[in-house]
Parts: structure tokens; C-alpha cells; sequence
């Protein structure tokens, strides 16, 4: 038996906690969502908060990467031709100017391939591990990620990256409903709004942990088996 001390209840709810079904999953830290030219910062949002768990993350994944969990990355982003990005969505980004598909100092923003669409230096996966491409804000629509999880015997899932309240939490949302066990790692995790990260946050605890249990770095860390 092994739990992590967390809120509203230590995690996971059973106690099976084990690098064989158990995976970390690293949301988004993509230039564009917290680099100097990127999407967020076309869009006008203070770039220090999507900037302030790329530290804490690294930790964490030097440490479950050493214990030999799964480690999962995903990338938002769309088809060079935009033939899976809604059109609600493109005039969305365009109303805020910073439209989906347009050129920015990163290449066109939120497109698979450009520069500003791959995941961070500091936080790139290695060899072996998962790279998750959504077109959306959930990681499981649209993608392959469940079959992955359910083929490697995970129960477990750590979620970390960027937004707290909008990719993050939708994909909470998705692997609770699916059965995961899920547990939200509070400053691995940014939001283009701290009061947003706060809600998202909070949200989570509701109701004996209505999406499961939050947690931070140090204390995961210290108790990881
Ligand atoms: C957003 C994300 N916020 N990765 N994407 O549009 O949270």
C-alpha cells in the first residue's frame, strides 16, 4: 500500500500505487502556450504564470522517469491544411488576434510542425515516450490515448502542464469519467489567469474530490515509490 498525502483524500483512493499502473502526463507545455511569440502571448496573457510549473515539472519527471513510470507528453495543434480545426474555434482565436493557422514569430500558430507548436526544450521527451496529438482541449477526443493507457495497465494518472482550467481540467474530466484515478500536481499545473488556476483547483476537491485528488511536487515526490 502507498499514498501520496493529497486533497481531499490521499491518493490514490485504493492505495495501489505503482510504476506499472500508474502514468505521468505532461499537458501542452508547448512554445506556444508558454514561449516568448506563441499563441498565449499573442493573445496578451501575462506569460510568467504558463512559465512557473516548467521547474517544478522537470522535477517531477526527472523522478518518475528514474522510477521507470510511463511518461505521456500531448501537443495541441491542427493539420497544415486545417481540416480538423472547427470553424468556431479558428474565429474564435481570430476575435482575440491571435488566429489559429496565422502566421506569428513561431510559425503559424497552433500547427503541427511549426516551431512554436513542439514542446519546450526543457520538458522534451526522450526515447520511448508517448507523444499524444489532439485537436482539441481534451487529450482523449480524438486520439488514441486510452487504448495506450489501457494496453499498459494503467489505473492511475498524474496530470501536469498547461492550462490548469482549460486543457488540463478537460482532461481530468475525460479520464475520470473513464475510471482513472486521477491526481491533479497544483504547481506542476499554470493558467493564463491565476484566479482560474484557483477555481480549477478548488473545483477538483468538491465533493470528496469530484475529479479525484491534488496534490504538489514535493509532496508526490518524497512519498513516489
Ligand atoms: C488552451 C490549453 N488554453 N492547452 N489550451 O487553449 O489549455
Amino acid at each position: 500500500m502507498s499514498h501520496i498525502d493529497a486533497d481531499p483524500y490521499n491518493w490514490p483512493y485504493n492505495g495501489d500505487l505503482r510504476p506499472d499502473n500508474t502514468a505521468l502526463i505532461i499537458i501542452d507545455m508547448q512554445t506556444d502556450f508558454c514561449g516568448k511569440g506563441g499563441y498565449v502571448d499573442a493573445m496578451g496573457y501575462d506569460l510568467s504564470l504558463t512559465q512557473a510549473p516548467i521547474g517544478p515539472i522537470k522535477a517531477l519527471l526527472g523522478a518518475m522517469r528514474d522510477k521507470g513510470y510511463l511518461i505521456i507528453h500531448t501537443r495541441e495543434g491542427h493539420r497544415p491544411d486545417l481540416a480538423d480545426l472547427p470553424p468556431n474555434k479558428r474565429w474564435r482565436s481570430q476575435q482575440i488576434g491571435a488566429g489559429i493557422g496565422d502566421a506569428g514569430p513561431c510559425g503559424k500558430i497552433l500547427i503541427r510542425g511549426e516551431p512554436g507548436w513542439d514542446i519546450i526544450p526543457d520538458l522534451y521527451p526522450i526515447a520511448g515516450e508517448p507523444i499524444i496529438d489532439k485537436p482539441g482541449k481534451g487529450s482523449f477526443c480524438a486520439t488514441d490515448l486510452e487504448l495506450l493507457l489501457r494496453t499498459k495497465g494503467i489505473d492511475n494518472i498524474v496530470l501536469t502542464g498547461i492550462t490548469t482550467d482549460v486543457c488540463v481540467h478537460t482532461t481530468m474530466r475525460e479520464a475520470n469519467d473513464r475510471g482513472f484515478e486521477c491526481l491533479l500536481v497544483e504547481d506542476c499545473c499554470g493558467a493564463t489567469d491565476r484566479g482560474n488556476h484557483d477555481a480549477a483547483i478548488k473545483m477538483v476537491k468538491m465533493q470528496g474530490g469530484v475529479f479525484g485528488a491534488v496534490s504538489d511536487s514535493a509532496r508526490l515526490i518524497a512519498a513516489l515509490p
